[in-house]
């Protein structure tokens, strides 16, 4: 479906982009950094000195990783996305049910401006801007993926958190109709999550819109979804409907259904074990099941 507030001019295909970030990097930017160089105020960013812009020596940022993108296959064909199924490949499959537009997310709790806001009030807060971030799931794979996304402290500041707001909650449509794999109890619907304020608040939370410069597709999210780079992929709850501003932690959908193995942070680390296997390594999607897995980054490489 076409996206009135993205120009089909801006919309380029995956072998351009490939090409275009190639050129970018071989002039030490990327479409990220390039774009974030004037609002990144995040110290870790410091490494990206103009003398090494330069010298075309990768600029190292927060908001990006330099590990090779995934391709647009890879992202949208293998996904967790139980509402339509357990399978890798059943969102992919299946999603297409899901109606997108017209969207609206409800807005509760403690805050100035709850309400019922239109998915185009919240793409209206602030242009989408872009993030390569590893996606690392709980279950030992990872995939580097472009989104495109409004900074989530900007979408919550807009709604004006009181001082009381100590978490946000954020949930998924619960609708069997458009939700298939809800007719399941494979997880106490609809699914939910959280994050501390200041988690939420982060430079580096998005609230994503798209990714490859596209929209989102329905199997990852669409039309609103949270990414949380340095958490377990799990947190990064899709399609999301309400944002509740709570003063007390909500009970996260993970944390219900197994709390001896899905925390309310999970952060990524890798001296931390699953309960039922090691999280030390990842299996990159798209390096083929034989390749051999990378040892998984602490959290704090985000931090
Ligand atoms: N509503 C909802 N959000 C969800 C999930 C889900 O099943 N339902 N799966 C989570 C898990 S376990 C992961 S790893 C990521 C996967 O995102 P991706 O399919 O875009 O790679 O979505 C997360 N968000
Ligand atoms: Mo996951």
């Amino acid at each position: 479906m076409a996206d009135p507030k993205i120009a089909p001019s801006e919309i380029t295909a995956e072998s351009v982009y490939l090409k275009r970030r190639k050129f970018l990097q071989l002039a030490g930017l990327t479409a990220t950094a390039a774009a974030t160089q004037t609002a990144c105020a995040d110290s870790s960013d410091a490494g990206a000195t103009p003398a090494q812009a330069a010298s075309g020596a990768p600029m190292e940022s927060a908001f990006r990783t330099d590990e090779p993108v995934n391709s647009w296959e890879d992202i949208t064909t293998y996904n967790n996305f139980y509402e339509f199924g357990t399978g890798k490949a059943d969102p992919a499959r299946n999603a297409h049910t899901l109606v997108t537009r017209p969207w609206s997310v409800t807005v509760t709790g403690e805050c100035g401006k709850p309400g019922v806001y239109d998915l185009e009030d919240i793409l209206a807060i602030q242009a989408a801007e872009e993030r390569i971030y590893r996606l690392r799931c709980v279950e030992a794979w990872s995939m580097v993926v472009p989104w495109l996304g409004i900074p989530m402290a900007s979408v919550l500041k807009h709604f004006e958190p009181t001082g009381d707001a100590k978490y946000v909650e954020f949930r998924t449509l619960k609708d069997p109709e458009q939700m298939p794999g809800q007719r399941r109890r494979v997880l106490r619907w609809p699914y939910r999550e959280g994050l501390t304020m200041a988690e939420a608040m982060h430079p580096l939370t998005l609230m994503a819109t798209g990714l490859y410069g596209k929209e989102l597709p329905n199997q990852n999210g669409a039309p609103l979804r949270l990414v949380v780079p340095w958490k377990y992929g799990f947190k990064s709850i899709k399609s999301i409907v309400s944002i509740d501003f709570t003063s007390s932690r909500p009970k996260t959908s993970w944390e219900m259904s197994a709390p001896q193995e899905y925390g309310f942070y999970a952060n990524v680390n890798p001296t931390v074990d699953h309960p039922r296997w090691s999280q030390a390594r990842e299996r990159r999607i798209g390096e083929g099941q034989f390749s051999e897995k990378r040892p998984t980054l602490m959290f704090k490489f985000y931090a």
